[in-house]
């Protein structure tokens, strides 16, 4: 078994409570009682480097910092909020293929999809310290406090000593006894892992003590509410910003990175 510290979920419990008292739809029979599904609200769009390949993204210290993917243009990168100007910028290496990253403490790990490879960085400089080599591919990523937690497209998380890169468990995300596949970018947000779900538009919220599905979030819409030109690819990227309690979502090759404030208890799209 997994042991992890357990933090509240009250938010939750009075979201629940909120949809019963509002007369909001129920969920389907099918998904387990309590799993909230949230709207969003744009509260800001700035801008994003629209030929970045979005694979990793977090928050920290007043700074975005990102993980480009596709090989000869992956990157880790420190980007400013407001501006979407990167601020520095740190290229892997041609015939890598960058994925998610995950700031813990003064290092920022890397993963790479099919190089077997994290590639571990100083925070303050981005200057690479090691790289460790691992078995399998590299999606998402997020850090929790104590463990390193990573993807890999299917459904489950691993998690690593952060350090060492020691496996510390796993689990199986499901709903109603079926596997939610293409687990991807990641954000560790007050307990509950956030994840998108590729290749759709939805993010999905997990406890990440059992692979529970809390909630689903449906962010169908949200970059075509503002101006668009050249192609793009799937949403990916969400960062929470724990000072100020400020979620940000954006896609690979975007030309926006969104704050968005969620909004709870909204119908289930229509499968
Ligand atoms: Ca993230």
């Amino acid at each position: 078994m997994i042991s992890l510290r357990r933090l509240s979920s009250s938010a939750l419990v009075l979201l629940a409570a909120l949809a019963a008292s509002s007369g909001c739809a129920a969920p389907s029979s099918a998904e387990p009682a309590g799993v909230v599904h949230f709207g969003y609200e744009v509260v800001a769009a700035h801008p994003h480097d629209a030929l970045a390949f979005t694979q990793g993204l977090a928050f920290h210290d007043g700074f975005l910092y990102e993980g480009t993917g596709l090989t000869g243009r992956s990157s880790l990168r420190r980007v400013e909020l407001e501006t979407g100007a990167v601020a520095a910028s740190v290229p892997l290496p041609d015939d890598w293929f960058g994925e998610g990253i995950a700031v813990c403490g003064d290092r920022i790990v890397q993963l790479t999809w099919r190089n077997g490879v994290f590639r571990v960085y100083d925070r303050r400089d981005l200057r690479v310290l090691c790289d460790f080599a691992y078995d399998g591919e590299g999606w998402g990523a997020t850090y929790d406090g104590e463990r390193l937690i990573v993807s890999d497209g299917t459904s489950t998380l691993r998690f690593l000593d952060p350090e060492t890169f020691a496996a510390r468990g796993s689990v199986q995300v499901h709903e109603g006894g079926a596997a939610v596949e293409g687990l991807n970018e990641l954000e560790f947000i007050n307990g509950r892992v956030y994840a998108n779900v590729w290749p759709t538009e939805r993010i999905v919220i997990i406890d990440p003590a059992n692979g529970h599905i809390t909630g689903w979030v449906d962010c169908s819409g949200l970059l075509a509410s503002r101006p668009v030109t050249g192609a793009v690819d799937v949403l990916n990227g969400i960062a929470w910003d724990k000072d100020k309690e400020r979620l940000f979502v954006t896609g690979k090759l975007w030309p926006w990175l969104f704050e968005v404030r969620l909004v709870p208890n909204v119908s289930p799209p229509t499968p």
